[in-house]
Formats: structure tokens, C-alpha cells, sequence
């Protein structure tokens, strides 16, 4: 890292060097926060102060520059869904639907009736325990009023 070493010997920054590049220049992107999209959330400035002069206000600068790279991954989202089957009331469904994955009315019906003719519909997308949590609260509840209901997860 020619750059980092370079801003170090002259008490620059690695911020000093990248300023002014365009944003597509390799050394101002590197380092740039790009964000969600880019997956690159957070990056941090540091000069090493490393001269043995730590602490007392006389760093003369001579420090190496060092960036560490924090990485975020979005995590993997699951699709919540609910079987059909002759038996649970249509009823129930909806309110199922209200009750643990936040629709209204109309929205629960559209998606039961979807599930009633089709097999298979989406409740919701979650991240891994969410969706989890939701699929034992959705089975457990069919289960306590005798319905045969089946709820499960999905890995988008
Ligand atoms: N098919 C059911 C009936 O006719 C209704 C139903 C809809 C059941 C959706 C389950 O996930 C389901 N009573």
C-alpha cells in the first residue's frame, strides 16, 4: 500500500490523498463509503501512533496511515409461506394473516384466496429468526385450534 505508507512519512492522511480524485479513481473508491448498495458501510481513518511519543502532544507525524475496512453483509431474507389444505377455515387464515404478519383485511383475504387456490402463498420476507419465529407462532397457534394449517420457510 504505496499510498498509505506515503501519507504516513508526511503526516498526510490517506483522506489528504484521496481528496479531489474523481469517485471512480481506484484510491478514493477503495476507501469511499458506498453504502448499502456497495455493501462497504463504514470506513475508518487512523494514524498509527507508533513513534513512542504516545499520549504526551509531541507525535511528530511520522505515524504510518492505516484504514481499516468494516465489510457489512446484508443478511439472507426468508419468504414466510402458508400451505393450503381442505380443512382450515378461510376464516382463520385471514386472521392468521392479521395477527402475526401485520395485513389488513383485505390484503389477508387476497392472500388466503391466493393460498386457496394456488397451494402455496407469501405471508412475509424475513431475515433467518424472524422468519423462524413466525413459522412457530403461526404452527403453534393452528395447532392449539385443531387446524392442520402449515407454515413454512423459504430462503429467498
Ligand atoms: N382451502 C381452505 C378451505 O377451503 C382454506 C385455506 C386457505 C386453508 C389457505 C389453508 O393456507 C390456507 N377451507
Amino acid at each position: 500500500m504505496v499510498e498509505a505508507v506515503l501519507a504516513g512519512a508526511r503526516g498526510m492522511t490517506l483522506a489528504d490523498l484521496s481528496f479531489g480524485l474523481p469517485e471512480s479513481h481506484p484510491v478514493a473508491n477503495q476507501w469511499a463509503d458506498r453504502g448499502m448498495e456497495d455493501k462497504t458501510r463504514r470506513s475508518v481513518l487512523s494514524a498509527d501512533d507508533d513513534d513512542g511519543e504516545s499520549g504526551n502532544g509531541s507525535d511528530s507525524g511520522t505515524g504510518i496511515a492505516s484504514k481499516v475496512l468494516t465489510k457489512t453483509k446484508r443478511p439472507s431474507m426468508y419468504r414466510v409461506l402458508i400451505l393450503n389444505d381442505d380443512y382450515t377455515p378461510m376464516e382463520f387464515v385471514v386472521h392468521i394473516l392479521e395477527r402475526f404478519f401485520n395485513k389488513g383485511r383485505e390484503e389477508a383475504t387476497q392472500i388466503m384466496l391466493h393460498v386457496h387456490h394456488h397451494g402455496v402463498g407469501e405471508c412475509g420476507v424475513y431475515t433467518y429468526e424472524v422468519a423462524e419465529t413466525k413459522v412457530t407462532q403461526v404452527m403453534d397457534f393452528a395447532r392449539r385450534h385443531q387446524h392442520p394449517l402449515q407454515c413454512v420457510m423459504e430462503k429467498k
